[in-house]
């Protein structure tokens, strides 16, 4: 019981700082602010083996695995206030003050955002004293052992109504925190009005618009990958608990650092600048061979040389880091930003406004480049500087700092395991190389002879590349390999790489059963 105690009680401190906090920073919450430094302290491994788990579920997981160690720390903390109170309230004070430090740590978060955490720990003491009074209660009586019979029948009557008393005050307590939480949320959703804002948005058209993606993009087979992914559809990888929320009006990007005019930028003036629009696919790291973590896209958006023109780099800068409203950022090597691939300050995903979970309402977009080093979301702030000088997030825990996309061929069709029935069997599937385009998608059936497969038509080089080949397939079980030649001629290397640090490489190989 009093390891129930404990739980009810943490709940009303996440509760109560779940309703303050409706009027501080999103980001400041107690179960955000400790998954985000949890996040922030993951390491590599742990992030792929996360990553490789659970997917873009990652988030959801985290979120689980906080809840049950945060129910089994509120266990211990409920057993040690009932046995002494006073190491109990030390307890709570300090999972308290942990909170309060994980709050004040995140980007974009002022001391005042510790008020929910501090006034919700105080609450949980409260509730937790609450509910340790009758469980005193029922301790005491066996202490007293004076006349034998009556004593009995006063613990019986005291132990039953004590007993009653702790679990109508905890059900009323959890509902209580219950209703505040759901309270929190509500009024939290209600008063951000970011959703609606870019609901009503309407982006200008661009000034020079995408070269036409010709006929024939699309692989014939059914079941392969739409060539281009609808924005919700499209992969999800950040480090973001919560999705930050941007108004338009507050939206201001810094460019300074080793330039020789700073600059700086409103939303009004990418809506008014000469804005072009690009199909590039975006392809993140941490993708396994064979792996879904890619996307293409149409982006519109301001090109980053012209951003650079305007702030003229100074010589010996070699890079231009990237920062995010919520503290990530990305190194990508400044003469990335300056060629002619289309690496832009986006502001339109497919037609409309980036979605909020995909940076809304300006990311970097740069062909070529592993998101990592590149795709910045929320980006307010570019500093123009020396890879010598500066790391980027996943720089400082162990992933390189630059990261040129590799060659990749996938398998869509047919799937991993699957069981086809024998005779023509249609296989295709996706491979990328972006800036360097694929020339070329083989497959090995077993240990046959590579054959050239048929490739679909080619919209550019900074996009994927769909192929399609007709297999004459025998009974029994068979390995179907891939492998793409670039536009420089390279072929897929079959050297096995993990994603750490750099992408991973390889060739896939999907078992299928012919029956
Ligand atoms: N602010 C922010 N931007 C970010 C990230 C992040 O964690 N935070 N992750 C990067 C990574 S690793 C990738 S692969 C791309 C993914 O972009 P998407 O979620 O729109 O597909 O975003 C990049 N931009
Ligand atoms: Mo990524």
């Amino acid at each position: 019981m009093a390891a129930l105690a404990g739980v009810v009680a943490a709940a009303v401190v996440l509760a109560v700082a779940e309703l303050i906090g409706a009027f501080f920073t999103a980001r400041a919450t107690p179960l955000f602010a400790l998954g985000s430094t949890f996040i922030d302290f993951t390491p590599p491994w742990l992030k792929d083996f996360a990553i490789a788990t659970f997917g873009t579920n990652d988030k959801a997981a985290l979120f689980v695995g906080m809840g049950l160690t945060i129910a089994v720390l509120a266990c211990i903390l409920g057993v040690v206030a009932y046995r002494k109170w006073a190491l109990g309230v030390l307890g709570v004070l300090f999972m308290g003050a942990v909170i309060v430090a994980c709050v004040v740590t995140r980007a974009g978060v002022g001391p005042a955002d510790a008020i929910p955490t501090v006034l919700g720990t105080l609450a949980g003491l409260v509730a937790l004293h609450r509910l340790m009074v009758p469980l005193w209660g029922m301790k005491k009586w066996p202490e007293a052992p004076a006349d034998q019979a009556a004593d009995d029948d006063a613990r019986q009557q005291g132990g039953g109504t004590s007993r009653r008393g702790f679990f109508t005050a905890a059900g009323i307590t959890a509902a209580a925190a219950g209703i505040a939480a759901t309270g929190g949320r509500l009024l939290g959703a209600a008063r951000n009005n970011v959703a609606q804002a870019r609901e009503a948005l309407r982006l200008p058209a661009p000034a020079k618009a995408a070269a036409p993606v010709p006929a024939g993009v699309q692989s014939p087979v059914p079941g392969v990958t739409p060539w281009l992914t609808p924005s919700n559809e499209f992969y999800r990888i950040d480090t973001a608990l919560s999705v930050p929320e941007i108004n338009v009006d507050d939206w201001e990007l810094r460019v300074h650092g080793l330039v020789e005019q700073e600059v700086t930028l409103t939303f009004q003036d990418l809506l008014d600048a000469q804005l072009i629009e690009s199909h590039v696919t975006l392809t993140c790291v941490s993708n396994p061979v064979g792996g879904n973590l890619a996307g293409n896209a149409k982006w519109l958006g301001l090109p980053l040389r012209e951003v650079l023109a305007r702030a003229k780099p100074k010589d010996g800068a070699d890079m231009v880091l990237s920062t995010s409203v919520d503290g990530f950022s990305a190194s990508t090597p400044l003469e990335v930003l300056q060629d002619d691939r289309d690496a832009m300050l986006a502001i339109g995903m497919n037609g409309e406004p980036l979605p909020l979970e995909h940076g809304y309402p300006v990311r970097m977009v740069v062909p070529g480049l592993y998101g990592f080093v590149s795709a910045t979301k929320w980006v307010v702030d570019l500093e123009v500087t020396r890879f010598a000088d500066n790391k980027a997030y996943w720089t400082n825990r162990g992933w390189s700092e630059r990261g040129p996309i590799k060659t990749m061929a996938r398998v869509e069709v047919p799937k991993s395991f699957a069981k086809v029935p024998a005779g023509k069997v249609a296989v295709g599937g996706t491979a990328w190389a972006q800036t360097r385009g694929i020339t070329k998608v083989e497959i090995q059936i077993d240990n046959g002879d590579w054959v050239e497969t048929t490739l679909s038509a080619e919209a550019s080089t900074i996009t994927w590349r769909q192929w399609s080949y007709e297999w004459g397939a025998t009974p029994g079980p068979h390995y179907i390999k891939v492998r793409a030649t670039d536009g420089t001629g390279e072929v897929q290397t079959d050297q096995r790489a993990d994603p750490v640090p750099d992408g991973a490489s390889g060739w896939q190989s999907v078992m299928v059963t012919v029956q």
